[in-house]
């Protein structure tokens, strides 16, 4: 998209502007670039949330438009997401450093035969934020490594990540797994992923769908109420 910004000062930008050539940066997979803008953009008292994002996320959303229309190909798609990555890196500590307390913790991963990470990565951090303990287990995860996480770690909820129509229904084998070994009822499974949806999620037998990062930790907060306020009701 740009090649002509070699020298371009991104600190001589106003907000909107450098929004913008972060949008490009992005596009064109320029990590150093894409960790300079942040990095100005929070020094210009930018809440951590909203670098996320107007500069990171929405920037991505346009690589996957242009990704969709066969205009971006894999490799430059790679470059994309290692420069959202390296944005990301620099606003996790600080999203996670709110100081809430601990309200749960949950282990998550993306399925089977899937590779796609950056929404996981993204709805881990803001877990981590709002104050849940986070065991994140990575890519490709057939059931098994999801089972040994859940035995490791012990967590409240399960979350699964797939954004390929392909592998979303292994959410299903991991669910009936679960049911199979009786351990069902141990866990809240949450799941989400750009192709699913509410009527998906039921489908498979998840607790809740999330939509996106905001809702996963609004959906993951009010159960883990539900859940207190039943306790409370029952002793
Ligand atoms: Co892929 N890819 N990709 N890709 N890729 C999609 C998903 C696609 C929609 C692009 C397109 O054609 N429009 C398409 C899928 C089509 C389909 O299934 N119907 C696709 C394809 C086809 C492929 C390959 C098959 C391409 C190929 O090889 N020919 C291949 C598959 C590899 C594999 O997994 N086996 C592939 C590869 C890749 C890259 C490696 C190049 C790269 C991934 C890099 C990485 O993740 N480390 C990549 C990318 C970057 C994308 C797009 C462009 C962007 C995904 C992303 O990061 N979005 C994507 C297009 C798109 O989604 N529009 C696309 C940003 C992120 C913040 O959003 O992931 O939706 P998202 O996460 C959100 C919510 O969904 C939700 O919250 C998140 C934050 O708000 N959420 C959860 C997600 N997980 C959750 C879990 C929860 C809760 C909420 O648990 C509780």
């Amino acid at each position: 998209m740009a090649d002509v910004d070699d020298d371009l000062d991104l600190t001589t930008l106003e907000d909107d502007e450098l929004v913008q050539q972060m949008h490009e940066d992005l596009y064109d997979g320029l990590a150093d670039e894409i960790v300079e803008g942040t990095n100005i953009l929070l020094e210009r008292g930018w809440a951590p949330y909203k670098v996320l994002t107007e500069a990171l996320v929405e920037g991505m959303r346009i690589v996957g438009i242009d990704f969709r229309d066969g205009i971006l190909f894999v490799p430059e798609v790679l470059l994309a997401a290692n420069s959202m990555k390296a944005g990301m890196s620099i606003l996790r500590p600080l999203l996670a450093e709110t100081g809430a307390p601990k309200l749960g913790s949950i282990v998550i991963g993306t399925v089977k035969g899937d590779i796609h990470d950056i929404g996981k990565n993204l709805v881990g951090m803001m877990l981590e934020g709002a104050g849940f303990d986070v065991f994140d287990i990575g890519i490709n995860n057939d059931a098994d490594s999801y089972l040994n996480a859940l035995d490791e770690h012990r967590p409240d909820f399960l979350g699964m990540s797939a954004l390929l129509t392909t592998t979303m229904p292994y959410m299903k084998v991991v669910i009936d797994t679960l049911k199979e070994r009786g351990l069902r009822n141990d866990y809240m499974v949450l799941v989400g992923g750009a192709p699913l949806n509410e009527a998906f999620a039921k489908s498979v037998g998840a607790d809740a769908y999330c939509r996106d990062a905001a809702v996963a930790v609004e959906t993951a907060k009010s159960m883990v109420d539900e859940l207190r306020q039943q306790a409370g009701a029952a002793a």
